[in-house]
């Protein structure tokens, strides 16, 4: 019958292998929650790219989206459809000048965490820094009032109190990705630990 559509997408094909839904929205970080507000907030881009320094005013001259995102921790807990607001990384990399040797980037944090990707998993479309989740500023224990969010790799990509984007020649590995965790982090291949 033609008046009867199917669901355009079944919930159960986006819980990734050895992931299920969790209550709420938990919190998952290594060590304290840094106390950063949005007068003291920065982030630096550094590495091979013209160096600069946004402020949170910075930041909010740039083109604002929402989004709708689904987040995967590798702990096995997944959230769809989490709404947020903020900054998509492709109207963030026009904003810079990023050098053509550039293939890798390392993401820093108040606090010392790091993360690695692909400048290529980093550039996607869908990628972005927020500063809203349901409507309301990020609260500190997600990252506010800063993050980003990197929906296709597993969340702990998706780096809290982000205060730099360092653009590197090769790659080079993040806190959980030394201590263990997959270079990449593709959740439905289950790339949660590293080979070696
Ligand atoms: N700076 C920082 N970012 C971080 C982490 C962290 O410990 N410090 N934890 C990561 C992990 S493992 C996950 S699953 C998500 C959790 O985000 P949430 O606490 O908002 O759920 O943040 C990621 N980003
Ligand atoms: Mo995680």
């Amino acid at each position: 019958m033609k008046f009867f559509e199917k669901p355009s997408s079944d919930l159960a094909d986006r819980v990734p292998p050895g992931q299920h839904l969790a209550k709420g929205f938990p919190v998952l970080t290594y060590g304290d929650t840094p106390e950063i507000n949005t007068d003291n907030w920065q982030l630096t881009v550094s590495g091979l790219a013209t160096p600069k320094t946004f402020s949170w005013q910075d930041f909010m001259d740039l083109p604002q989206s929402e989004f709708t995102a689904d987040f995967h921790c590798v702990t096995t807990w997944s959230k769809l459809d989490v709404k947020w607001r903020g900054v998509k990384v492709t109207d963030f990399l026009k904003a810079i000048e990023v050098d053509p040797k550039a293939v890798h980037v390392m993401e820093h944090c108040y606090g010392d965490y790091t993360t690695n990707l692909a400048l290529d998993d980093f550039a996607r479309e869908e990628n972005f820094f927020a500063h809203t989740l349901y409507g309301e500023p990020l609260p500190a224990e997600h990252g506010g009032p800063m993050r980003t969010v990197v929906p296709h790799l597993y969340a702990w990509k998706s780096a809290k109190w982000i205060n730099g984007i360092e653009f590197l020649a090769d790659m080079e590995l993040g806190f959980w990705e030394r201590n263990g965790y997959h270079h990449r982090g593709e959740p439905f291949a289950e790339e949660r630990y590293s080979m070696r």
